[in-house]
């Protein structure tokens, strides 16, 4: 137990209106987990798959209204509405304690709740958090397990006086008209109710290390971001990291355990990752800004993940993991749509129900073994590919930051910002395409500044204006990047294969981060001379990679239009200096369309520099 007065006091509160049964501290041991486990199992909430095929993994349904992240029931409860911003659902906090506070009332009778003391990032490591979650979920436990520090040594670290994020999680009747993701910033804490989905019930992820950490990195001066982080070892044995920051859908666990093609990794190249979701950055005693991953294990979705488009993903899930609302074989082991091998012949799906290839539903569309947002959660230290440093209390040093989207036209393959500032508006002016996959219309552009949209604590006005404010006070910057990995032909077709494919961009980017490797100055930044990305042992025509590269003025001033719309959603409070990158760009892009009249928009702005 704990002699940290705080922490016994709120538990005691929290206990008062859920009212559980028994209230249980857990402690990390690995005897706690066998007696959990075995617990879920005799009552069937979890079921044992195969321990020879895959040792110590489990398998869980969600209910089926509670499969994805539920942003329309997730709130910023700030004393002001301004607080939280455009970009937030908004609720005073008295509303919000009366709300969840009504649901939770009573909720745990007949139930235990679990104390989970917790650490975001190492141990004791200058990046940690510490949290408390309080939940009436063993599935919730046994993924805490996986995706973070927990236990014993969580209390010892806090101590006596500590302070810790108060997160209150609890089933309810996991009905979607009695649930509510609700943070206040202002008193650090969580409470989630009528969830039991991991993004909505794992309250250490978004809620904690994105939503709450990001207000606190705005008051204690570093960042919480949506990004994975990736070290590139050279020939001689030295690594350089970068982040990466994309929407859902858009690879981004892919990039963080990529293996490069044959032909480049001939030149020695290694690739390590240290994160594939969050990144906290600080600035270092060097003054370059260091990141830690501050999570422990990763929650990836399941279906397209093959040993082509993630080899390392597929080891990574052979041993102690727990798969969610993915299809059960009959012979107790695992399958999604785009898995390894041939759809098996029969199985149960991820409502429970038995299920074959090639079954369609009333109205004709094919009926899914896995649910589409379905998971794995696997420790990160199963990954083959695991950085040695990354769980170095420290961090790591950060070369380049990488912003990017889905746009099938307009952005190209890769582009440098300016400088910092004007890094910081194409992280803000970011988009991605809706895929077929979402809902909403395809191709419809939604604007996701720097893949925060969903995860910004707070008003993201001000937001931009702390990332303003880090350049000013980070001495040796990295370098900022964009990517589009999804470029399409007129056919509809990808022009870049990406994958291991994107080592090449990345390539460059390093490049460019030392102050090497050719580029092209461009009114949106600089892109990669024709010759500057190494294409060796990739069969792509020449007039591709000038596709891929290419800028068109006119879509730009298009796009610029939506810059300004979205910026004015923000009103007075958005820094002056984003409508300052905006006036250059758009100067930028007029003085260039003026010169295309008499060349192409390229080589009229082809100013070469290495
Ligand atoms: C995630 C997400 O689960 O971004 O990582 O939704
Ligand atoms: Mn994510």
């Amino acid at each position: 137990m704990t002699d940290n007065k705080k922490l016994k006091t709120w538990v005691d509160e929290c206990a008062r209106l859920c009212k559980p049964d028994k209230i249980v501290w857990v402690d990390g041991s690995e005897a706690e987990r066998k007696v959990l486990e075995e617990e879920a199992v005799s009552r069937g909430r979890l079921i044992r798959l195969d321990q020879e095929r895959l040792p110590g993994s489990l398998y869980f349904r969600t209910d089926p209204n509670d499969v994805a992240r539920t942003e329309h029931l997730t709130f910023i409860c700030t004393k002001k509405k301004d607080d939280a911003g455009p970009n937030n659902n908004w609720m005073s906090p008295p509303d919000g304690y009366r709300k969840a506070g009504d649901i939770f009332q009573g909720s745990m009778k007949g139930r235990t709740m679990y104390v989970i003391p917790f650490s975001m990032g190492p141990i004791g490591s200058p990046f940690a958090k510490i949290g408390v979650q309080l939940t009436d979920s063993i599935y919730v436990v046994l993924n805490m397990r996986i995706m973070t520090r927990i236990g014993s040594g969580v209390l010892k670290a806090l101590g006596k006086d500590g302070d810790f994020t108060k997160c209150l999680h609890g089933k309810a009747d996991l009905n979607v008209n009695r649930r509510l993701i609700l943070h206040f910033p202002e008193d650090n804490t969580i409470w989630s109710v009528g969830s039991g989905y991991g993004g909505n019930a794992l309250l250490g992820k978004k809620c904690l290390s994105l939503r709450i950490a990001s207000w606190l990195a705005n008051q204690e001066g570093w960042l919480a971001e949506h990004m994975l982080i990736l070290g590139i070892e050279d020939p001689k044995g030295h690594v350089e990291y970068v982040t990466a920051a994309f929407p859902s859908a858009c690879g981004k666990t892919n990039l963080a355990m990529l293996i490069p093609p044959d032909a480049l990794k001939k030149k020695g190249y290694k690739y390590w990752t240290v994160g594939d979701d969050i990144a906290w950055l600080r600035i270092g005693p060097d003054g370059r800004l260091w990141a830690c991953n501050p999570e422990n294990g990763f929650f990836g979705v399941a279906p397209g993940t093959n040993s082509k488009s993630n080899p390392n993903a597929v080891k990574t899930v052979q041993r102690s993991t727990i798969f969610t609302n993915v299809l059960l074989k009959d012979d107790n082991t695992v399958w999604w749509e785009g898995a390894d091998g041939e759809p098996p012949k029969s199985g149960i799906d991820w409502q429970g129900k038995p299920w074959t290839p090639g079954q369609k539903d009333a109205n004709g569309k094919p009926l899914l073994g896995a649910h589409p947002n379905s998971r794995f959660t696997a420790p990160a230290k199963n990954c083959p590919c695991i950085s040695p440093n990354w769980e170095d209390p420290q961090g790591v040093p950060i070369s380049a930051i990488v912003f990017g989207g889905r746009r099938a036209r307009l952005a190209p393959l890769v582009y440098q910002s300016l400088n910092w500032s004007h890094g910081v508006y194409v992280g803000a002016t970011m988009a991605s395409e809706r895929t077929a996959a979402a809902v909403g219309t395809v191709g419809e552009v939604r604007r996701d500044p720097m893949a925060m949209l969903p995860f910004c604590g707070y008003n993201m006005a001000d937001y931009f204006a702390h990332w303003l404010d880090m350049g000013r006070k980070i001495p040796k910057p990295p370098k900022i990047f964009h990517v589009n990995w999804f470029r399409t032909d007129e056919h509809g077709k990808f022009m870049w294969p990406g994958y291991g494919e994107n080592a090449r961009v990345l390539e460059w980017i390093l490049a460019r981060s030392r102050g090497d490797g050719k580029a092209v100055e461009t009114p949106i930044g600089s892109i990669p001379t024709p010759d500057a990305l190494d294409m060796n042992g990739l069969d792509l025509p020449k007039s591709t990679v000038d596709r891929l590269l290419h800028i068109d003025n006119e879509e730009w001033l298009e796009e610029l239009e939506q810059h300004k719309l979205f910026f004015e959603s923000f009103g007075p409070r958005l820094p002056k200096e984003m409508w300052n990158q905006y006036y250059g760009l758009g100067k930028r892009l007029t003085e260039t369309a003026v010169l295309a009249g008499v060349e192409s928009p390229a080589s009229a702005s082809s100013a070469v520099h290495s």
